[in-house]
């Protein structure tokens, strides 16, 4: 998979060959050069959250340092400075996912407060008894739990379209599920706990047949992958900004238009309105309307820096290089006896997760982590979907750009390692 149209993503074939410097990218992440036990770092826990490049520290110093103000309210210096930066950022992300107007970009918290935004705001407006949610059997509980709780509020239903044994969406399960009754969809992008790359774009055109508006959970894509959102046509697209190489606390929800102008607040609260009287009260426009309160003004701009940094090495090369990875790893840990591999999909992020003989998952992650390796171990808030392979937990290797081959050495050592303390 490294060239051609898929999922809303263009991959071109020029940018994908260009080599890849991996050596001068790390050089931007001081993190990296740290030992950790004595022994390099090696940062296998991307899924979780990515590590900062210099720029965003900077950013983030620079807006501490010198432009420390709350945003629309002040008429000093300080405020216009801090709202410009704020304000730039915004058209930043916008450009960055093709979205069609800066007004469709909602700051949140992270991917999780844009999917509970949503469902409060638009599910609860729109849906009631009866109607029916479908999601997949690889969600995050992200993407589980905030439509549990609209169900428990309005009596709506759960739906979930089944997988293979290979971690794959049955598309054609997904399309059976889809009936008049379905009134909502939200799916994941790309799976955290599996590394899946959903066909999303095949999967809007058939909900929008049918005139379903769909949430993409983009939390595992946009760091990877080009993501155009006029390609894929989504309704709803949210992603956290830590997983972006940005700061913590701070993540986009982008919706089109004509469903944010219908829904209600989330919140209520600062710059969120436009006139206030204890009668009533006038709702501010878009995207204003959804951000109550001071935001996270810093988070924003040190978001933005990130976007920015990404960008100009570009997702379609990051792509490239991160398959190659996921190819040598997977190749490369299959070797290791009594390994198997949770989630076999044919497009895959990079992203690996797996058992190792009868070792349970926290101990191969508390010995790699004394090898100086941080990978994650445990359920990856996905608990339906460790069920569903019978496991109670996977160890999950996840790389980003500034990996390399010989860090997945490192994890292989590593293993052999663990296997030499259990056996
Ligand atoms: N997955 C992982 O280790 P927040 O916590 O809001 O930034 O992201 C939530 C979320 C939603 N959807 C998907 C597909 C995700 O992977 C995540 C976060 C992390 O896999 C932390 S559990």
């Amino acid at each position: 998979m490294n060239s051609s149209k898929r999922s809303g993503t263009v991959i071109s074939k020029q940018s994908a060959r260009a080599p890849f410097d991996v050596a001068h990218y790390r050089k931007d992440f001081p993190i990296l050069a740290q030992k950790v036990y004595g022994k390099p770092l090696v940062y296998l826990d991307n899924a979780a959250t990515t590590q900062k490049p210099q720029v965003v520290i900077d950013a983030l110093e620079q807006y501490y340092a010198k432009e420390n103000a709350n945003i629309h309210r002040g008429i000093h210096y300080l405020s216009q400075q801090a709202t410009d930066a704020y304000d730039d950022a915004r058209v930043t992300v916008q450009k960055f996912l093709s979205a069609r107007k800066p007004s469709e970009i909602i700051f949140v918290r992270g991917a999780t407060e844009g999917i509970n935004l949503v469902s409060q705001s638009y599910g609860r407006t729109f849906l009631k008894a009866g109607d029916e949610i479908l999601i997949t059997a690889m969600e995050h509980h992200s993407n589980i739990v905030p439509w549990q709780i609209l169900c428990e509020q309005t009596g709506a239903k759960l739906r979930t379209s089944p997988i293979n044994d290979d971690g794959e969406l049955l598309v054609n399960e997904f399309e059976k599920l889809l009936n008049p009754k379905t009134k909502f969809v939200s799916i994941a992008h790309i799976s955290n706990a599996l590394g899946t790359i959903n066909p999303v774009k095949r999967l809007i055109q058939m909900a929008h047949e049918r005139r379903i508006p769909v949430l993409i959970d983009g939390a595992q894509s946009a760091p990877h992958m080009a993501v155009d959102l006029q390609d894929l046509d989504c309704d709803f697209f949210v992603f956290s900004g830590h997983k972006l190489f940005g700061p913590t606390g701070i993540g986009v929800l982008y919706g089109k238009s004509e469903y944010l102008e219908k829904m209600p607040p989330y919140q209520g609260g600062g710059d969120m309105i436009s006139a206030v009287t204890f009668e009533k009260t006038l709702y501010n426009k878009l995207p204003f309307k959804f951000e109550a309160g001071t935001p996270h003004i810093a988070g924003v701009i040190g978001l933005g820096a990130a976007v920015n940094y990404v960008a100009r090495i570009g997702l379609d090369p990051i792509f490239a290089y991160e398959q190659e990875l996921l190819e040598y790893a997977t190749r490369k840990l299959s070797e290791v006896s009594g390994l198997r591999i949770i989630g076999e999909a044919k497009e895959k992020a990079s992203i690996i997760s797996f058992v190792l003989a009868d070792v349970h998952a926290h101990d191969v992650g508390t010995i790699l982590d004394q090898e100086g390796i941080a990978i994650r171990a445990g359920h990856h808030c996905a608990m339906p979907l460790m069920e569903r392979f019978g496991v109670p937990a996977t160890a999950r290797a996840s790389f980003a750009f500034y990996n390399t081959k010989e860090e997945i050495d490192r994890l292989v050592d590593g293993l052999h390692t663990v296997l030499e303390v259990f056996t």
